[in-house]
Parts: C-alpha cells; sequence; structure tokens
C-alpha cells in the first residue's frame, strides 16, 4: 500500500517515543522527531520519489542513516527499528506518553515499579493510591493523571490541519482523473481551515456520480468502503481517516459547497434568512417553491439571501451574519499581504541552516525582511545563545546583510522568560538586536494568577516587543498553561507588544479565538513561521488560515507592514 509523508512522519515520531522509552541517545531521539516534522511538513512526497526511482533531495538533518530508513519505508511501508520497538515495548505503555504531564522517565517508572502495561492498569493504580508512593510522584499527580486518562477515552480523534491537507491533496489530485469530472474542491473543516479536520469532505462535479464514486473506491489508500452509491461514498483510509466525497452536477456545485462547507451553525443561519424570505435552501439549492433561484455558485446564493460572499474561514456563526447583512465584513488578511517573518531559527541554535540560507529562503516565500531569532542560552537542548555568542551572530547577521540582495535581516533573540518573569540574558546584552521575543519554555505547570505575573512582568520589560505563541499549546499534545489571556493581551496593548500567531501547525498559538479578543482590544499580531529550516516558510499559509479564522485585516498585523514602519515600531518602545 502506498504511503505518504504523514504516514512516514508518524512512523519517525512514534519511533521517537519509544526510543525515549528506552532511555536512548537524547540526540537520537532528537534527530527522530526533527525528521518527523520535517517529513510532516515537507511540500514534495518522499514516498513517492523513492519509489520512482528518484534519490532523495538534500534535507536538513537528515543523514544517510535517516535517509535510508525513509527508502526502506517507501519500499515496504514499514520500519524495521520501529517493529522492534514495538515488540520490546508494550502499546499501552507508549499510549500512556501521550498524556499531558507524562514524560517518557515518568513512563518509566510507572513500567517498570508498577508493571503498568495499559491506560487501564494506569487508571487502576492512580485510584488504589498505589502513584503517589513512587518517588517523584505525589498525590496532585496522581489526580491529574486520572484527569488526563478521562480526558483521553473522551478525545474526538481529529487530524491536524497540515496532515488533514496533504491527504486531501494527494486524493483530489486523483479524483481530477476520474471520468467526466470537471471540477473537484475540498469542502467541510479543512476548507475553513479548522486547526484539526475531524473527516475530509470532498466535492465533485460530473454527470455520472457512480464512476466517480468507484474511482475513489479504487484510490490505493482506501482500507475500508462504508457506502458507494451514484452521488456519494464515504471510504476509510489506511491512515483511519474518513473521506466523505458528494458527486454533483455543475448546476448546483455552488449550494453543495456552501452545503458541505459547514459549519453547520452557519447552515442553520443561513436557512433561517432563507425561510424569512420565502426560500428553501438545501444542498441542491435556494428555491422558491419548486423555481430555482440560485445554485451554481456560492456567490449566487449568498446574493440572493442579500449577503455578500463569506469567507469559509469566517463561517462559524461568530457574528459574520451579522457583519455580512450589515456589510462590514472584515477585508480578511491574505498570505501575499506578508512582507517579512520576526521570528525564525537558524543552525546557531536549534535550527538546521545558515543564517543567509534562511534569509535566502524567506526570500524566494515573498518576504522583504527577517529577523534572525534563535533561543536564548536557558534552552541547552537547544543550543541556546549566551550573551557572547550572541553578539558575535549579530556581527554575522550584519556581515550577511551588506551581501544580501531583495532581504533584509533584523538582529533578535527569543529569549526564555524565567519563573520570576526576568530574562534569561541580561539587558546589556539585549540592548544592540532590532527584535527581542519573550518566551515561556519552562514551568507551565504555575497556577493561573502565578503564570499570569510572570508574563505580564516580562511584558513590562522595554525591549520585549513581541510575546511569543502566548498560550504555549501543542495541538494534541500538550495543553495552553493556565494563564488570563485577556490579561495578557491588555498589557500587550498598554506596551504595544505584538501578540504572535505562531504558524507551525502544531502550535497556531495565538488560536482563531485569540485572535479575535487582540483585535477586540485593539492589540497588534504577527505572524511568524518561526522556521528551523528553509522549507517551514510553507508553514505561514497555515498562519494565515488561522488569523482568517480570527477576523484580522492588514492592519491589525505588524509583519504586512514596510519594514521602514516596522523599524518604527520596534523603536519606538524604547523612547516612551
Ligand atoms: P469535522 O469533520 O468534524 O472537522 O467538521 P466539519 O464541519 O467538516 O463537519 P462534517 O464533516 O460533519 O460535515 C461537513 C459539513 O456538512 C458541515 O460543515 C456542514 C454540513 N452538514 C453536515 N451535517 C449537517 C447537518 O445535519 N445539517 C446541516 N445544516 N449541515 C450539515
Ligand atoms: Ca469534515
Ligand atoms: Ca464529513
Amino acid at each position: 500500500m502506498p504511503k505518504t509523508n504523514a504516514d512516514l512522519a508518524a512512523a519517525f515520531e512514534q519511533t521517537a517515543d519509544l526510543l525515549e522509552l528506552q532511555e536512548a541517545n537524547p540526540f537520537r531521539v532528537r534527530a527522530y522527531r526533527n525528521a518527523a516534522r520535517l517529513v510532516g511538513e515537507l511540500k514534495l512526497d518522499l514516498v513517492a520519489q523513492v519509489e520512482a526511482g528518484r534519490p532523495l533531495p538534500k534535507l536538513p538533518g537528515i543523514g544517510a542513516d535517516l535517509a535510508g530508513k525513509i527508502e526502506e519505508f517507501a519500499h515496504s511501508g514499514h520500519l524495521a527499528l520501529l517493529d522492534r520497538l514495538r515488540r520490546q515495548i508494550p502499546s499501552g505503555v507508549a499510549e500512556m506518553l501521550q498524556l499531558p504531564g507524562l514524560g517518557p522517565k515518568r513512563v518509566r517508572a510507572l513500567y517498570e515499579e508498577l508493571h503498568v502495561t495499559s491506560l487501564a492498569q494506569l487508571a487502576r493504580a492512580a485510584r488504589d493510591g498505589r502513584i503517589r508512593a513512587l518517588p517523584g510522584f505525589g498525590a496532585r499527580t496522581e489526580a491529574s493523571i486520572l484527569d488526563a486518562i478521562d480526558a483521553h477515552s473522551h478525545r474526538p480523534q481529529r487530524l491536524k490541519l497540515v496532515a488533514a491537507s496533504q491527504y486531501a491533496a494527494a486524493l483530489l489530485d486523483w479524483l481530477r482523473k476520474a471520468p467526466g469530472v470537471s471540477e473537484v474542491a475540498p469542502a467541510g473543516s479543512l476548507r475553513r481551515a479548522r486547526e484539526t479536520v475531524g473527516d475530509l469532505d470532498l466535492l465533485a462535479c460530473a454527470p455520472d456520480g457512480a464512476a466517480v464514486c468507484r474511482h475513489l473506491l479504487a484510490y490505493p489508500e482506501v482500507a475500508e468502503v462504508r457506502a458507494s452509491g451514484g452521488k456519494r461514498a464515504t471510504v476509510l483510509l489506511q491512515s483511519g481517516l474518513q473521506v466523505d466525497l458528494r458527486v454533483v452536477p455543475t448546476a448546483s456545485f455552488g449550494a453543495a459547497l456552501l452545503y458541505f462547507t459547514g459549519s453547520k451553525a452557519h447552515n442553520i443561519r443561513l436557512r433561517t434568512l432563507a425561510i424569512e424570505r420565502g426560500l428553501k435552501l438545501n444542498e441542491y439549492g435556494l428555491f422558491a417553491g419548486r423555481r430555482t433561484v440560485a445554485a451554481a455558485t456560492e456567490e449566487e446564493v449568498y446574493r440572493a439571501l442579500d449577503l455578500p460572499w463569506i469567507a469559509p474561514e469566517l463561517r462559524e456563526d461568530r457574528g459574520e451574519i451579522e457583519a455580512a447583512l450589515k456589510n462590514r465584513l472584515p477585508a480578511l488578511i491574505e498570505r501575499a499581504d506578508l512582507a517579512g517573518d520576526l521570528h525564525v531559527h537558524t543552525d546557531w541554535s536549534d535550527g538546521t541552516a545558515s543564517i543567509a540560507a534562511m534569509a535566502r529562503a524567506a526570500k524566494a516565500h515573498g518576504l522583504s525582511y527577517l529577523a534572525i531569532s534563535d533561543h536564548s542560552r536557558r534552552l541547552t537542548v537547544a543550543n541556546g545563545l549566551d550573551p557572547q555568542r550572541l553578539a558575535r551572530q549579530c556581527a554575522e547577521v550584519e556581515k550577511a546583510n551588506g551581501k544580501l540582495d531583495g532581504i533584509e535581516l533584523l538582529t533578535g533573540i527569543e529569549v526564555d522568560v524565567l519563573e520570576d518573569g526576568s530574562l534569561d540574558l541580561p539587558d546589556k546584552a539585549l540592548a544592540p538586536l532590532d527584535v527581542v521575543i519573550a518566551a515561556v519554555h519552562s514551568k507551565f505547570g504555575l497556577s493561573r494568577a502565578a503564570q499570569t505575573r510572570r508574563i505580564l512582568a516580562a511584558l513590562d520589560h522595554p525591549k520585549v516587543r513581541i510575546l511569543a505563541h502566548p498560550v504555549g499549546r501543542l495541538i494534541d499534545k500538550r495543553e495552553p498553561y493556565d494563564v488570563d489571556l485577556l490579561a495578557v493581551i491588555r498589557k500587550c496593548k498598554a506596551r504595544d507588544v505584538a501578540l504572535e500567531l505562531n504558524a507551525h501547525p502544531e502550535r497556531l498559538d495565538l488560536t482563531d479565538l485569540g485572535c479575535r479578543m487582540a483585535k477586540d482590544e485593539g492589540a497588534k499580531v504577527v505572524i511568524n513561521s518561526d522556521a528551523h529550516a528553509e522549507h517551514e516558510y510553507d508553514n505561514l499559509e497555515f498562519g494565515i488560515g488561522q488569523a482568517r479564522r480570527g477576523w484580522l485585516e492588514k492592519g491589525d498585523l505588524i509583519n504586512t507592514q514596510p519594514l521602514r514602519r516596522v523599524r518604527a515600531w520596534l523603536a519606538g518602545k524604547e523612547s516612551r
């Protein structure tokens, strides 16, 4: 069965988890994690590349060993190393790693001391009070483990947007080749750019629906057919992802696209508007009795309801209907509006590319300025910079600037916020920098009051201009830390600090609602890639999707502005 980058990424990620459980060399673990991240985001289909007999391109952090693993996976659909690790470690033990708050060290202790090998056994051990007796665990940890198991068991299985987009792109390519197909389109939560996607909803235009459905069933990744007929089919892919396909005639494509894009809440509001006008709206069109009022395009249907076209990212019934009725929809930001990126890493800390390479890649992605912002010393695993290395790097950035055309570099740092809200580097080291980004990378478990106090204190530092990934969540992996986000946003507004929308598909932090809050409070947002490799500027697209879901317009953002204005903003605070 052909596999995709997403499958390969999952295999690498699991390998990293299991190696970590076995206390393997941390560098080896990290290499697998980085490879998983890289492969998961890569536009190029590696498996297809290998199958076609083409050599793998040079990829950052992928040495001969990992390249061999990619080839092995492409040829066999397996990694012998992963298969062996799976035999050595019970699957329930690996599953425990999915629980927030349980790292490899703790899982190992639970496994070795209490012989716990499944979530059910873990729950029993917690209820019996056996966990608190282990060194490093306490009654509080025990209680939070029970909560985590409960949350885990109720967790809906949703895919991150980046993976769903990859599966969808491959499938849409396949469907384009079906007999008679004139158009295909993604719908559902994918088209609305939700950060996670429950299932794929795809639409195709063709006269013979049954033939298109049969073509879908022949897709090599299909593992199970749930339904198939003349107009629709539902299948499960090897990865477990469900796909709903509808085939419609061209004449009603718009109505179908509108209906299956959703959200359900948005659709219900539209249907009510239709009924108020004596009309009926469904997936086949907008009707007055038996007469079709509109059906071919979304625009027509909206117009017949006295509405302008509403962008899919807004269709959540969060005020977009009201805004549309008053003709006050936001003019949403677009990818082409992004002029620069103020947060990327290089091989000076945990990035994989040089300053110049990151700069050239930024330019190739249409950006005209870039802040180099590596980690600070406190993050030792990421080879964070101390004042001496930072000063040397600044000189290096200036030197690179002289040699580059069409892209301007700014000096910067992503500096750790310590537990008391002070910064990881002395003022003297920060003073010469263009951009200082404050970031929380430790002590995620502080109480809400302490966490908020800590972040507000960092925002009071006169050099801080950006708050990186404001709530610190990793989608499906780590909950946001407990913080009073409104207080943080208000502080940012007062200090003229920008809140970052980190475009990495695991973070997308600020969230859509966070963006909305920032906008309502008049605080500025900056969309940063947080790229650790050259291809990761592609992630900006996901940041744009999230920003659009948060109603952000060009004027709400810092890095839509030309460098001259950004420089004025950066300098502004110190003079206050
Ligand atoms: P997901 O898959 O959980 O990420 O979210 P969606 O929004 O893709 O939801 P899904 O796949 O259940 O349905 C796709 C779209 O089809 C949904 O956004 C709106 C439409 N739809 C589905 N069921 C209903 C329904 O019962 N009533 C209405 N009005 N629309 C529906
Ligand atoms: Ca869906
Ligand atoms: Ca669906």
